[in-house]
């Protein structure tokens, strides 16, 4: 009988990449979705099958990581061979705003679905997957960061993270349960929420290409990270249940660039060479094109990225890099896809949709933009 998989955070990049490769695999896939006023499915829509006919491989069920009873219900009606927790309040910088929300979710909700597996009796019979994260080494101790680095949460986010990342730990020793952490460095694609840095990065500058916004305001562009693809990082998730025993794994591709160097990359993809000038909070990215191309929404000269410190975190993790060795050696897992190549990805895609929506207006239609992130 095919493999039956519950993914809590199915609507989110990793989730939507997830069920497609689960569902490639021949799995029963069933995500955990939560009620919202309007669509919320946007990422998975494309693999979303009538329920009415023969024989579907792909559920949602509505849900939350708050709610014990529903995820409970949830997995004694599905018992799952896989559970994937990749739902969680995700954005580090809001976690400073709603830190009692991102504990529920993020630490206790982790909490909630291993006691669920417990009391009903799945412990020998269910696998469990942990989105675990670099930003657990937070204020760094080691570089690069391996398995055995010592954490240093810097942010409420991080730190219910690393309540989630031990009570892991524990339920795999204590109860045997095979459940393990995947500690994975960031990863992008085009389907990045909109306000994480590199989305917002390649969005506002295609934006910005074709005339629908002015300048893109950013916090630390110091910031160094490790970027890569969220589809070779989901592809890992899944090795990682599919061992004989349950280890947790660094994932990361052992490269870093800053943020204004991510700025470059994508003003690049689009044509134009983006000179960075002044300091702090004054620094600005001024326009020098690549070729003698032009863009409808630029001109030579223009300052189209500025700093505005309502981006500054109340504590910043300044730098993080990986050290994938035990996934390359244990799993053979390699990332396929560089930094540069997402890049070129992300803007493709985004220019894509700015030059619809520019077109649209072009014709006189109201085409709202959503900028404040
Ligand atoms: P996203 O923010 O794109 O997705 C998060 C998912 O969690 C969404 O489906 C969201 O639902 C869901 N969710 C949020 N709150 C709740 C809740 N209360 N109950 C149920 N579901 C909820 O994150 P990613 O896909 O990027 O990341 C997946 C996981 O991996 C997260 O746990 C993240 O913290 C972790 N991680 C991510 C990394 C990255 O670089 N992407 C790196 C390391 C770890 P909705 O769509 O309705 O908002
Ligand atoms: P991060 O990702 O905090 O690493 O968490 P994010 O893209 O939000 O920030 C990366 C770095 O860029 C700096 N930065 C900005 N960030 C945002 N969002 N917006 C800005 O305008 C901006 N300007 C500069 C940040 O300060 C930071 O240093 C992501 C999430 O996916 C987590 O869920 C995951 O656990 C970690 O990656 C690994």
């Amino acid at each position: 009988m095919n493999k039956r998989a519950l993914i809590t955070g199915v609507t989110g990049q990793d989730g939507s990449y997830l069920a497609e490769l689960l569902l490639d695999k021949g799995y029963e896939v069933h995500g955990i979705k939560r009620r919202s006023s309007s669509f919320n499915t946007e990422r998975v829509d494309h693999i979303y099958q009538d329920q009415h006919i023969d024989n579907p491989k792909f559920f949602l069920h509505y849900g939350d990581l708050t709610d014990t009873s529903n995820l409970t219900r949830i997995l004694q009606q599905v018992q799952p061979d896989e559970v994937y927790n990749l739902g969680a309040q995700s954005h580090v910088a809001v976690s400073f705003e709603s830190p009692e929300y991102t504990a529920d979710v993020d630490a206790m909700g982790t909490l909630r679905i291993l006691e669920a597996i417990r009391i009903l009796g799945l412990e020998k019979k269910t696998r469990f997957y942990q989105a675990s994260t670099s930003e657990l080494f937070g204020e760094v101790q080691e570089v690069p960061q391996t398995e055995k680095t010592p954490f240093y949460p810097r942010s409420p986010y991080a730190v219910a993270k690393m309540y989630a990342y031990w009570i892991v730990v524990n339920y795999r020793e204590a109860y045997g349960l095979y459940a393990c952490n995947g500690i994975l460095f960031n990863h992008e694609s085009p389907r990045r929420g909109e306000t994480f840095v590199t989305r917002k990065i390649t969005r506002a500058l295609s934006n910005i290409s074709q005339g629908l916004e002015e300048c893109l305001f950013l916090g630390n562009m110091d910031a160094l990270r490790d970027w890569g693809h969220a589809k070779d990082y989901v592809r890992m998730q899944w090795m990682m249940l599919q061992q004989e025993t349950a280890e947790d794994f660094v994932i990361a591709t052992g490269k870093q660039i800053s943020v204004r160097e991510f700025v470059r990359l994508s003003a690049a993809e689009l044509g134009i060479e983006l000179e960075f000038s002044g300091e702090g909070l004054n620094e600005v990215g001024i326009v020098r094109f690549l070729s003698d191309e032009s863009l409808p929404g630029v001109k030579v000269g223009d300052v189209i990225v500025k700093v505005d410190p309502r981006y500054f975190r109340p504590t910043e993790v300044e730098t993080l890099l990986g050290n994938p060795a035990k996934a390359k050696e244990k799993l053979g897992w390699v990332p396929d896809i560089t930094v540069e190549q997402m890049c070129a990805e992300m803007v493709a895609h985004d220019l894509d949709i700015a030059k619809r929506h520019a077109l649209l207006r072009s014709h006189g239609h109201d085409v709202a933009i959503a900028v404040e992130n």
